[in-house]
């Protein structure tokens, strides 16, 4: 399987992120991608590749213009209001607030744009998130052409992403982006399957109301893991998209034999929608040992997801998400991608 990926991504790289009421080591950082790049080496799992440089535009299908602006143009901002340091957003338009003003403080315009404060952006966080939306674009433009799968070595990562908000490490929604860019290209229907640890809010929301993107997600419980607001079983799709969201909340502690059942029910649901082409949000974070999360996952475990997603004989771009156990990042993923394989 080709692996898309730009050194440009390394480039985001927080020190610190606001977690249990401390300044703690970032964990969203470029070892991450690192060490999955060693790993594809290492284990011969194929040809790395650069992205493309895509225009603005297919980015622009997802995020609102204002979003996007708002991004490229934030380091500029926060600097000349003598900040040096990467920043945080503190305050939001929660419910009574108005987010229909236009702010002109930096502060204002970072809780504006912002879903939470666990989120460091920095002074490259917005070309390294270009050049991971441009990984994503340039893997689904290889399924485009032909290919029966691409693994798009996306980071920062995108789910939690919306139409205009960052957060929980991701600025632009890579799966999002990828599934319209299919969509504008001549495919009808397309699958997002979400197997991240966390609900893929970002990517849920963007395709609520919309039935030619199906979005399935297996996750943590948000009653009681992040993003908490968002991806319980009753969000089923509105409008005419009804029917075209599914989520199976899973409780901490889940492990694989627990999974697996609602891995099939999902795999169910996608052969009933028969998608042109799939698209997994590729988490590792279920993984025992992550060290923000409480899912069960071994590594020989994620040999055996690849193999489930290859039965569904779909054409399939995998954009990586989240995972944080770095040391076990590399096998864990290449396991999926090997498994897929066969
Ligand atoms: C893409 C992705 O996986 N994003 C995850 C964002 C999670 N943000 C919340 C992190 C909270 C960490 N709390 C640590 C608890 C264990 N000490
Ligand atoms: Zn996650």
């Amino acid at each position: 399987m080709k692996t898309v990926f730009s050194d440009t991504q390394l480039a985001h790289a927080p020190a610190q992120e606001i977690s249990d009421g401390e300044l703690k080591p970032a964990v969203e950082i470029p070892a991450r991608a690192e060490i999955v790049l060693k790993t594809i080496r290492d284990r011969n799992a194929g040809e790395i590749l650069a992205p493309e440089e895509f225009p603005i535009r297919p980015l622009q299908r997802i995020h609102s213009p204002d979003y996007v602006a708002f991004l490229e143009g934030f380091w500029q901002k926060w600097t000349a209001a003598g900040r040096t340091r990467e920043a945080f957003p503190f305050v939001w338009p929660v419910r009574s607030l108005r987010e229909d003003v236009s702010v002109n403080h930096i502060d204002g315009l970072l809780g504006r744009y912002s879903m939470d404060a666990g989120t460091p952006v920095g002074e490259h966080s917005y070309k390294a998130a270009r050049a991971s939306a441009d990984t994503a674009l340039t893997a689904a433009r290889l399924i485009l052409d032909g290919e029966k799968s691409a693994f798009a070595l996306c980071r920062p990562p995108g789910h939690h992403a919306g139409f205009d908000f960052f957060g929980g490490y991701c600025f632009f929604n890579n799966a999002a982006i990828a599934a319209q860019y299919l969509r504008d290209n001549g495919l009808h229907r397309v699958a997002i399957l979400d197997v991240d640890y966390h609900h893929g809010n970002g990517t849920q929301a963007l395709f609520y109301d919309r039935p030619d993107v199906l979005f399935l997600s297996l996750h943590a419980d948000p009653r009681d893991e992040y993003p908490y607001f968002l991806g319980y079983a009753d969000e089923t799709g509105e409008h005419a998209g009804t029917g075209f969201t599914r989520n199976w909340p899973l409780p901490l502690g889940t492990d694989w034999e627990a999974y697996a059942p609602a891995l099939e029910e999902a795999c169910r649901w996608l052969l009933v929608y028969k998608p042109e082409a799939m698209i997994v949000s590729l988490g590792m974070d279920c993984y025992e040992n992550d060290p923000i999360s409480g899912f069960k996952f071994k590594s020989a475990d994620y040999l055996r997801l690849g193999q489930r997603l290859a039965k569904a004989g779909v054409p399939t771009i995998f954009v990586m998400e989240g995972g944080y156990a770095v040391d076990a990042l590399g096998t864990n993923c290449v396991n999926v991608l090997e498994g897929f394989e066969g």
